[in-house]
């Protein structure tokens, strides 16, 4: 009897959503630690954090695919890109990546509902609400700098901006207490 409840399309399309959320995390490791060695502690507590994050994301996705019955298929991680040039060029990175990512959940969003498969599209509200504040986020990152004028920001506001992120918790949780509330 088969016990599968995802098709096929929506299976495959899961499983390269699960494969987006690691490389990002794989994207937000290297960053941060081209943050820290560039002297920028609380930007990389900040990115390291994200990190955590987007493999909550990655097993999120995992834990789906096997509740419904699907097949789980682990492929290799694609290398995150170079180094940015600077820590504006490192926000402008990091949103165009959400914003990436986003139209990669809203593609499955429609998938889903093309299917009438409203347990995934159902699953998959968790990831629009999620994709909504991280870009938000990266945006109100972007015009902060632009406010402290842009690429020619001062060090005084990098070092603001730098002891301000570091207050985020650095605590990466398990996957295991991933919740809708607590991501
Ligand atoms: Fe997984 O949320 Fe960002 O990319």
């Amino acid at each position: 009897m088969k016990t599968n409840r995802l098709s096929q399309t929506l299976t495959d399309a899961l499983n390269a959503q699960m494969t987006k959320e690691a490389h990002a995390s794989q994207i937000y490791l290297s960053y941060g630690a081209w943050a820290s060695s560039k002297g920028f502690g609380g930007v990389a507590n900040f990115l390291f954090r994200h990190a955590q994050e987007e493999r909550n994301h990655m097993m999120k996705v995992l834990e789906y695919i096997l509740r419904r019955g699907g097949e789980v298929v682990v492929i290799a991680i694609p290398a995150p890109p170079d180094h940015p040039a600077t820590l504006y060029e490192c926000f402008e990175s990091v949103f165009t990546h959400e914003v990436g990512n986003t139209k990669s959940i809203h593609s499955l969003v429609k998938m889903s509902f093309q299917e009438e498969d409203w347990a995934t599209w159902n699953f998959l509200q968790w990831f629009v609400k999620e994709q909504v504040e991280e870009e938000t986020f990266a945006m109100n990152l972007l015009d902060k700098f632009r406010i402290a004028g842009g690429t020619k920001v001062s060090g005084e506001t990098l070092y603001e901006l730098d002891k301000d992120l570091g207050k985020t918790n650095g605590e990466a949780i398990s996957a295991q207490k991933v919740t809708a509330e607590k991501p």
